[in-house]
């Protein structure tokens, strides 16, 4: 077999957190999740399998990657291989169409644009559930990148983890994410590590996997009846008590830098004068605010003093953009 296949996957942000897991080995999560896939912020991934490479290789960006990034994609691959009956190992090329320094670098549309090409490229041909449950096995916000616009990650009940997939959230809401990019500073903890942690010691863990099912209707309801309060409001207070849960643990796991804050002030600041945003923020210092079309460009010149800033649209689902298998 020497198949090769290209894709394109979009990455997400969780307006619902996932936070924590209910099993390591499938990666399964803790809790479900609410997201909405972002236009403009995408990798694209070509996968060949080649009979004659002796092992899996990787290029990012166009720098062969480092072992621990090689050693996660070899073993997703061969998820891959074992389930196209194939041996052949694959070279794989994955570039983002936005600055990786910037620090918004993501697993979500990474391990979505793997999934698609290396299965296409083994000549499989897997429907949406499978392949979000795939993509989960590489992360788990990568099950949502399979859909475009906003997405919900069902937490499931299965000790097999078949029922742990996301599904497209059907809506015509025409949103805004507004991402300002505060400080690279020093690599912080990564998400696998700090939910590992939170979970073993934070005795807010509990608390947090309690809330979300009711956050998750809340957020549900919010975007059927496009109620941008009700969808903010949940939102933010979903960010904050992950982070609140993540910060309790032992020692702490804390992600907010000076900027974060700053930025969280300035979106209760927007409010109050009446422009409708929200705050969020995932593992790591950045700030997202979810806002509206309309105040897009005001929510961004307010965030600007705090780094690189974009206005994503809602964006669309993962696609294959070439195949030869
Ligand atoms: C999310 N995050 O829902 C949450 C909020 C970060 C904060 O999903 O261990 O890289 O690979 O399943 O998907 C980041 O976690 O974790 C994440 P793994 P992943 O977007």
């Amino acid at each position: 077999l020497n198949g090769k296949a290209t894709a394109r996957a979009n990455t997400n942000i969780a307006l619902v957190k996932y936070w924590g897991k209910r099993d390591a080995a499938l990666n399964l999560p803790a809790v479900g999740s609410l997201s909405l896939t972002l236009e403009g912020l995408s990798t694209r991934t070509s996968v060949a399998f080649d009979g004659k490479a002796a092992a899996d290789s990787l290029l990012l960006n166009g720098e062969p990657a480092d072992p621990r990034a090689l050693g996660r994609i070899a073993r997703f691959l061969d998820l891959v291989r074992a389930r196209a009956g194939i041996k052949e190992h694959a070279r794989v090329e994955s570039a983002n169409d936005f600055p990786t320094a910037a620090g918004l670098a993501s697993s979500a549309s990474a391990f979505a644009a793997l999934a698609l090409a290396a299965t296409r490229a083994a000549g499989l041909s897997l429907d949406d559930r499978e392949l979000s449950v795939l993509a989960r096995r590489g992360s788990g916000s990568a099950a949502r990148s399979i859909f475009g616009g906003f997405a919900e990650m069902q937490r499931g009940q299965r000790a097999d983890g078949e029922d742990s997939f996301a599904t497209p959230i059907a809506s015509d809401w025409d949103i805004r994410l507004v991402i300002a990019a505060t400080v690279t500073g020093p690599k912080s903890t990564l998400s696998t590590d700090g939910m590992r942690h939170t979970a073993e010691t934070s005795p807010y863990y509990d608390a947090w996997v309690r809330m979300s099912e009711a956050d998750l209707k809340t957020a549900r309801d919010a975007i059927a009846r496009h109620d941008l309060e009700a969808l903010g409001t949940v939102t933010e207070a979903s960010c904050l008590s992950m982070h609140a849960s993540a910060m309790a643990a032992r020692p702490a796991v804390v992600y907010f830098h000076g900027a974060t804050i700053e930025g969280w002030r300035i979106i209760q600041e927007l409010r109050k004068s009446g422009i409708p945003a929200w705050f969020t923020c995932d593992a790591g210092p950045h700030v997202k605010a979810l806002t509206v079309a309309k105040h897009a460009s005001e929510v961004e010149q307010a965030l600007a003093r705090l780094g690189r800033t974009w206005i994503c649209k809602p964006g669309p689902r993962a696609e294959v953009l070439e195949v030869n298998a």
